[in-house]
This record gives structure tokens, C-alpha cells and sequence, in this order.
């Protein structure tokens, strides 16, 4: 795709300084970066980056709850959770667009994914052992990724910030379906209450390393809040989703999985323990416990949807075809 080199906006004569002039001028006064605007190329990169691993995320994040849809234990209970699968598609596919305005193209970035050459969220490399993990990604790993995304819906770069908008109001639904599973299982027998429980144990600490890695350890976190696009750092969200989330293990009757965590009163917030860093890099680098499964299932889905995209290709041709005759 063509992208225009020339700023557009109010800041006068197109001379060689006055594109950058304008870029910094947006990201100060807090407005938005727009596709045809410059920008410099690492930020272009960066959002390339983040954008895709984001919707990545979204498509590969499918599979872990997809593993339970033909096993629900009601048709109430399948149903919400196909909708929410149908929810997470259209996220990925969102963000898929918002990547396009940067230049970038779908095919070229789903190629990227399945060759190991672009990430996707770490969180989706584990297991999905009981019915109970639903309610728990939705509560945690759906409740992370709000803490995540509501501060983006304000990032400087605009088709993000509005995908954002849509994105952050489905999560919050899927958080409530959640956690409204977990009280249900909570309120049944014994038996069901050990499953949640087991359930928030394994997935406590992966729900944490979401954020990603500690401010001291995150290369990209000090640009990315200069350029404004990321709006806290992993910390100060990881904070966030620790504060927000005490109050809800107490209300459901679980505990969480951290002998550090208590109250601190200087602080008004939550002490908590060390994530396992080690495990969140094996993670990132493809060492998770599902890693090569969740890779070899979106090649296979892919290589299974050839022949729709080359079925639409040539109605698109023919139909163009038809429409200049
Ligand atoms: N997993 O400098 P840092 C969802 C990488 S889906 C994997 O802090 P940054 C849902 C990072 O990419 C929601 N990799 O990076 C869907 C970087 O590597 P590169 C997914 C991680 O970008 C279905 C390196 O580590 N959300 O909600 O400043 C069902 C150093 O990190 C992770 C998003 O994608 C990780 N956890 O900050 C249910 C949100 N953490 O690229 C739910 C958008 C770090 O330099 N993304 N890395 O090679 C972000 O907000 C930021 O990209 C991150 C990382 C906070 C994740």
C-alpha cells in the first residue's frame, strides 16, 4: 500500500522538518495519528508489532475454550460460549484491519504467526482441563485483558484505539459470563468447588505474566508510553488487575494461589509474589506446555481454508468482470 510522506493538518508549509513537527504536535496535545498521516517508521513497526501479536491473540486464544464447546454441560452454557468464540474471531479481525492501514497485510501476517516469526499472548499456551477453566479465563484471563485494553482505547494511533472501544465493552461481557459460571459452580456440590479452585491455582500466575515482563526487563515499554501508545506500564496494570481481583476471589470464596498477598496500607494496593519470569520467556520462546498444539492447529485451520479464499478470489474477479462489461 501507498502511504502519503506528507502531513496533513493544520501546521503550515510542507517543508522537510514539518511532517515529524506535526507527529510530535498530535502526540502532545493527545490527538490521534491517523493512516495517512507521517509517522516514523519505528512507530509504524511498533504498532505493527503489537497489533498483530494482539490479534493473534484473539485467533489462537479461540482454542484453549473452543476445546469445550462440543463438551458443555448445558445448551445455555454452549451457546454463551459460542458466542463468545464468535466474539473473539471478529476481535482478531478487527485488529487484523487495523494492522492492513499500517501497510501490512493479513496473508503476510497469519504467515508470520504460523511460521514462529510473530508472537501471540503466552496465556493461551496452557491447558483447558474442566469445564471450570471456562469460568476462570473468563473471570482472569478476560479480566487481565480489560485492565490491558481499556488504557489502549486512548492510544495515539486511531483505527487501534477505536477497535479498542468494541473490543473492551465484549470482554466485559465475557468476563460477567465468567464469573457468573465460577458463582454457579461455587454454589454446587463439593466436587465442583474443588474444580474452581484448581482452576484459579493453575491459572493465577499465568493470568499475571499477561502484563508481560517487569518494567526493568520491558525493552519496548519507554518508547511505547512516550509515543503513547501504551498509556501504563506492565506494572502499573499488573497492579491494577491484583487490586481489582482480591475482592473478587474473596467475594467468590476461592483463594489465590500467593502466600505473599496482603494488604498494604501505605500503599492502599496489594502486595503480591514473584511471577516464575523464567517461565513466562520458555513461554514466549514456544516452550509452553501448548505451544507446537496451538501453532499446528491455526496451520492446519489455514491450510484447511485454502480453498474458501481462492473460492472468493475468483467471485471477486468474476464479479468485477461482469460489473465493466
Ligand atoms: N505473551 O517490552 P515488552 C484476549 C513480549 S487476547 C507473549 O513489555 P510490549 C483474549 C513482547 O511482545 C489479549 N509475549 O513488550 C482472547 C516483546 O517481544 P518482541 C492479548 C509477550 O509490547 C481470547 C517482549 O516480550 N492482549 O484478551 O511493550 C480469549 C518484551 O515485552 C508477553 C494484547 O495483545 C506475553 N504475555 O508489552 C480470551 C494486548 N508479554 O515483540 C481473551 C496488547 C510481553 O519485542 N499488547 N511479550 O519480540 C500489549 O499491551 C503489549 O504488547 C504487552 C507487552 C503488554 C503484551
Amino acid at each position: 500500500m501507498a502511504l502519503s510522506t506528507e502531513a496533513e493538518g493544520p501546521i503550515g508549509p510542507a517543508e522537510p522538518s514539518a511532517p515529524a513537527e506535526h507527529f510530535d504536535a498530535v502526540i502532545a496535545a493527545e490527538q490521534r495519528i491517523e493512516p495517512r498521516d507521517w509517522m516514523p517508521d519505528a512507530y509504524r513497526a511498533t504498532l505493527v508489532r503489537q497489533i498483530a501479536q494482539h490479534a493473534h491473540s484473539e485467533i489462537i486464544g479461540m482454542q484453549p475454550e473452543g476445546n469445550w464447546l462440543s463438551r458443555a454441560p448445558s445448551l445455555r452454557r454452549k451457546a454463551i460460549l459460542l458466542a463468545k468464540a464468535q466474539d473473539e474471531a471478529g476481535h482478531g479481525l478487527y485488529l487484523y484491519a487495523a494492522a492492513e492501514t499500517l501497510g501490512v497485510d493479513r496473508a503476510e501476517l497469519t504467515e508470520k504467526l504460523i511460521s514462529g516469526r510473530q508472537k501471540y499472548s503466552s496465556i493461551f499456551n496452557y491447558p483447558t482441563l474442566t469445564f471450570a477453566d471456562v469460568g476462570v479465563i473468563g473471570w482472569l484471563v478476560d479480566g487481565a485483558a480489560i485492565c490491558n485494553q481499556v488504557p489502549l482505547c486512548r492510544c495515539s494511533y486511531g483505527p487501534y484505539a477505536r477497535a479498542m472501544v468494541r473490543v473492551c465493552k465484549e470482554e466485559s461481557f465475557h468476563q460477567r459470563q465468567g464469573y457468573e459460571l465460577l458463582m454457579t459452580l461455587m454454589r454446587g456440590t463439593e466436587a465442583q468447588r474443588r474444580m474452581v479452585q484448581d482452576a484459579v491455582d493453575r491459572w493465577w500466575w499465568p493470568s499475571l505474566m499477561m502484563f508481560g515482563p517487569p518494567d526493568g526487563d520491558s525493552p519496548n515499554t519507554a518508547q511505547s508510553m512516550a509515543w503513547r501508545i501504551k498509556r501504563h506500564t506492565n506494572d502499573e496494570l499488573r497492579q491494577r488487575f491484583v487490586d481489582m481481583t482480591v475482592p473478587q476471589a474473596e467475594h467468590l470464596g476461592v483463594t489465590l494461589p500467593d502466600p505473599a498477598l496482603r494488604w498494604n496500607e501505605q500503599r492502599d494496593s496489594w502486595d503480591f509474589g514473584e511471577p516464575d519470569w523464567s517461565e513466562l520467556q520458555q513461554v514466549i520462546k514456544g516452550q509452553g506446555p501448548c505451544n507446537a498444539q496451538r501453532i499446528d492447529r491455526r496451520r492446519a485451520a489455514h491450510e484447511d481454508g485454502a480453498w474458501v479464499r481462492e473460492a472468493a478470489t475468483a467471485y471477486a474477479d468474476k464479479s468485477k468482470g461482469q460489473s465493466s462489461e
